[in-house]
């Protein structure tokens, strides 16, 4: 694919080329990246003055020379509104993926806007509002008045329940600490909104209730907790595709054995061999073959359970630890409570487990001996716990969550090295927002309330419900249906007459309509029903914060212009909130105008202070500057403290330094995520932001101390009894259609594809999304490799090309989530739990064909994408 990149020799990065830290905005590992820039008309040179490496690059330099980028690493772009060179490369230094970089992250640079260079020609530029019956440019100012206006005659005659929200909550691209802060601003503290969901999920809640309602935040280890395991028990998760450098850097040097001489450091005392790894998925992943390459068959458990069944599983692994005496009781004793009564509750024969899971009596002993059976010498077991989707997304998200909890909790292995129970993560985490108590529990199902025609005026920040919500056909057809309403009626009037517009709208809107403002970097399928978009700025064209899977929080740098006038989501909250107040004024509504004061932010930094600085624990250590003295290792949060005593280098110190300043946050779990958030303190800043020296000290486990997020610091074990296909009509879905319409992610493939519609590299190789079948059924149902195939069921019908592959079994499926060309969220039924969680991987569905593989599907290859040993 080099060759459609344009590039036949790639510049020297010259000695003297600016450099800034960068974290991959993509996944959650927060991979290290420097960003390098210099003049266009210059280059480096061969000679080891001449450039940044430091190195004599007329030699020929080894195979793990630092010395190197690849064209997918470089682009023209603007800076302070001049062309530069830019490369975005891994940082060896960082101590998160030491120099690796995955399909996604090493795409960074190639990904960026560039006019010279033809890339990323979709981005928003400028506001655009619907005007003659298309999207048409327009100023700030123009289309902030609209929106402000008519939100604020909806919030003066409807009230605040009639305005909905759909904002992201995560950290990355679309996200971050400055980001949500703002969002979280404008909606939870100007307003009490609670028609509010987040940018993956339905409604405003947390994806694992369970593990925050038993005391353990979810993202308690660090990823050196990984290379210390004894074993990995990893659920409903594909971390060599979603994950893929802490896999390939900590995951798999512990199968090696290459963390040998580390384990052996920290538990000198105590028997180590190189690490197993038991995987629990109904499909045969590309992780479960790399294990198996690199670790040995005979240290692999892969698991290939019946979708929907874990807690099961979980629940006679319980039964067995607690039966045969391996649990951790001077743990159990000291830091939980509960335990007898879980043990009792959750009660589960190996034979009865074997029967619902599909697995044997054999394999569920042994993973149980895998993680509890006490090691040779009679010290406890090191197991380390990590769910995502596979459970998240999974039946019965609560219970399942809780029941994984108890074998953790119950083993000893939270807050100790080698342990954990863990989400993996999907992006970097970066909330910050002030109190959601409002919103209550359950939170409102606003797809749900949206279809059934309430609310008037929609905000949408950076997510795209077209590709990514369930039920996601119904959802469009009446979004569609109600934004048009308003779109008709917006055409009988002149733009120009202000006034006569708003009211149009209002009608329109009592109507039945739906007036929709999408804020986002490109145009999005859901933004097709919007009547104003308006451009945000993204990563590396804004100042961002966010931490990783391990808490680990970085800033990365700006190091270039955003396209045209697009701005920060910040500063995009903080303008509409001008204008709100403005606008109010002029409606003669002093009392809701003064709500919208506090907004007078000029930058990101500022919307920073404000946010994190003032109301996060461990926040007043925390500025841009002693981040970006941190560097791309940042530290681990929260920060508890301030080492003083020499000059500030990167990495994470977590033990007691002479000359440190300790304030005495406590340790809590961070992350992700609305619920349980107290009050924000008033925490003013103790330490004066102007003395910016000091390196932060972070925490490198949460619960290291056995004291857990409860009232008594005791963690809850949890009743979880299985109730089948929890959510309603599943189980009749089930019996009803013959595939299970298994669905998720792709190595290539970032989220909805926002960014890789418009790169070669991915659409050449995923012009439609793939369906994995086994190839017993696409012999069956008469279909050859790359058909075009519809996927329907009561819900719905979307499209796919034919992947035969025995990865899956016979009458499962896998489909590319999200995708632009064909959307299996249009399949998925609008079941969810009692705490209105999604149920996106328990769906079944029937196949047909519809064409031969399409021209672009004809040279595709359908070769096994296996790993392979190196
Ligand atoms: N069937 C099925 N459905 C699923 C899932 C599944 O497994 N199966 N998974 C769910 C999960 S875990 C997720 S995370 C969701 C993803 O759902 P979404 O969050 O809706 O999907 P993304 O593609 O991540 O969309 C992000 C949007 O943000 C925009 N964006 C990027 N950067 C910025 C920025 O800096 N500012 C602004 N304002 N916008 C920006 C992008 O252009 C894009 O339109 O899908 C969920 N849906
Ligand atoms: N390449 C790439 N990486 C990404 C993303 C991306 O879009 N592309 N998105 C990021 C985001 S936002 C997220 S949330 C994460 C998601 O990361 P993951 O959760 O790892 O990804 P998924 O592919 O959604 O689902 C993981 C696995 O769950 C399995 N599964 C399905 N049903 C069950 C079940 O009943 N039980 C069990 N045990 N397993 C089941 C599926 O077979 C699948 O292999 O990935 C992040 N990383
Ligand atoms: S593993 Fe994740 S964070 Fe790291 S480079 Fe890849 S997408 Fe980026
Ligand atoms: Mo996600």
């Amino acid at each position: 694919m080099a060759y459609k990149r344009q590039i036949d020799r790639l510049p020297i990065v010259p000695a003297d080329a600016k450099e800034h830290n960068v974290v991959c905005h993509y996944c959650i590992v927060g991979c290290g990246y420097k960003a390098y820039s210099w003049d266009i008309d210059k280059q480096g040179t061969t000679a080891p003055t001449g450039n940044k490496f430091n190195l004599d690059l007329s030699k020929q330099q080894g195979p793990d020379t630092d010395a190197w980028y690849a064209p997918s690493m470089y682009n023209i772009v603007k800076q302070d509104g001049r062309d530069v060179h830019l490369v975005i490369k891994p940082d060896k230094n960082c101590v998160v993926n030491s120099g690796l970089g995955s399909v996604r992250g090493a795409r960074m640079a190639e990904m960026t806007y560039s006019s010279v260079r033809n890339t990323e020609q979709q981005r928003l530029t400028d506001p655009m509002v619907w005007r003659y019956g298309q999207m048409q440019p327009t100023s700030w100012d123009d289309a902030l008045d609209l929106v402000a206006r008519v939100t604020a005659a909806i919030l003066a005659n409807k009230g605040e329940d009639a305005l909905f929200v759909s904002a992201y909550d995560h950290g990355g691209a679309g996200g971050g600490y400055e980001n949500t802060w703002a969002t979280g601003k404008l909606y939870f503290e100007s307003l009490k909104i609670k028609n509010i969901r987040i940018h993956n999920r339905p409604a405003y809640n947390s994806e694992v209730h369970a593990t925050r309602d038993m005391g353990v935040g979810e993202l308690n280890n660090c990823y050196e907790d990984a290379e210390l395991a004894d074993t990995i028990v990893v659920v409903g998760a594909n971390p060599l595709e979603t994950q893929t450098n802490y896999f390939l850097n900590h995951w798999i040097p512990n199968l090696r054995g290459t963390s040998l001489d580390k384990k052996k450091a920290e538990f000198p005392n105590e028997a180590v061999e190189p690490g197993r790894i038991v995987i629990i998925d109904p499909r045969r992943t590309v992780t479960v073959n790399a294990c198996e390459v690199e670790a040995g068959a005979d240290r692999v458990m892969h698991l290939q359970i019946n979708s929907g069944t874990d807690l099961v599983l979980f629940n006679a692994w319980l039964t067995y630890i607690a039966d045969k005496g391996w649990t951790d009781k001077a743990f159990i004793g000291a830091s939980t409570k509960d335990f007898d009564k879980a043990v009792a509750g959750n009660r589960t024969s190996l034979e009865e487990a074997a029967r619902i899971t599909g697995l044997t009596v054999d394999q569920i002993r042994q993973s149980a001996e895998w993680i509890a059976q006490p090691k040779g010498g009679g010290a406890r077991r090191r197991a380390m716990f990590a769910y995502e989707k596979g459970l998240i997304w999974g039946n019965d998200n609560y219970r399942t969550n809780g029941a994984l909890v108890n074998v953790a909790l119950a083993t000893g292995n939270v807050g100790r090295p080698g342990g954990g129970c863990v989400r993996l993560g999907g992006h970097q985490e970066g909330y910050s927002r002030p109190s959601d108590a409002h919103v209550g529990r359950p939170a409102p199902y606003i797809d749900q309330l949206l279809i059934n025609g309430q609310g008037a005026v929609h905000h949408i920040w950076g997510c795209d419900h077209y590709k990514t919500t369930l039920n996601a056909l119904q959802f469009k057809n009446a979004y569609k249906r109600r934004t048009d309403l308003v779109k008709d009626a917006m055409a009988t009037v002149p733009w120009g007459d202000r006034q006569a517009m708003v009211n149009a709208i209002l009608a329109a809107i009592d109507k039945g309509g739906l007036f929709s403002v999408d804020v986002d970097i490109i145009p999005t399928q859901i933004g097709q029903g919007s009547h104003v978009w308006l451009p945000a700025a993204t990563s590396g064209e804004m100042n961002l914060t966010s931490m990783n899977g391990e808490r680990r929080m970085r800033l990365t740098e700006r190091y270039m212009d955003p396209p045209g006038r697009s701005m920060p989501d910040c500063l995009i909250v903080a303008r509409l909130a001008n204008h709100m107040e403005r606008v109010l004024r002029e409606m003669g509504k002093a009392d809701l105008a003064d709500k919208f004061k506090g907004y007078d932010w000029k930058t990101e930094e500022d919307a920073f202070m404000d946010g994190y600085h003032r109301h996060e624990k461990g926040g007043e250590f925390v500025t841009y500057a002693r981040l970006r003295a941190m560097g791309t290792n940042g530290f681990q949060e929260p920060a508890v403290g301030l080492d003083t005593t020499g000059p500030v280098t990167a990495g994470t110190t977590t033990g007691q330094t002479p000359g440190m300043v300790v304030q005495g946050p406590t340790i809590e779990a961070r992350g992700k995520e609305p619920a349980q958030k107290s009050e924000p303190s008033a925490a003013a800043s103790t330490v004066p932001v102007a003395s910016e020296g000091g390196k932060i000290i972070g925490t490198k486990r949460l619960y290291a101390d056995g004291k857990f997020n409860t009232k008594d610091g005791k963690a809850i074990f949890m009743e979880t009894k299985w109730r089948g296909l929890q959510a309603s009509g599943k189980e009749e879905e089930s019996k009803k259609f013959p595939f299970l319409i298994n669905n998720g992610r792709a190595n290539h493939v970032w989220q909805s594809a926002y960014l890789d519609q418009q790169n070669d590299f991915v659409m050449d190789r995923y012009p439609w999304p793939t369906i994995e079948m086994n190839p017993q059924d696409v012999t069956r149902l008469g279909l050859k490799q790359g058909d075009l195939v519809e996927v329907y069921n009561d819900n719905g019908s979307t499209q796919a090309i034919v992947y035969p592959t025995d990865r899956v079994k016979e009458r499962q499926t896998f489909m590319l989530f999200a995708f632009p060309r064909g959307v299996q969220g249009n399949v998925v039924s609008a079941g969810v739990n009692e705490f209105i969680i999604p149920n996106y991987k328990q769906t079944w569905g029937n196949i047909r064909k519809l064409a031969d593989a399409p021209e672009a599907v004809r040279g595709l290859s359908f070769k096994p994408q296996d790993y392979v040993a190196s």
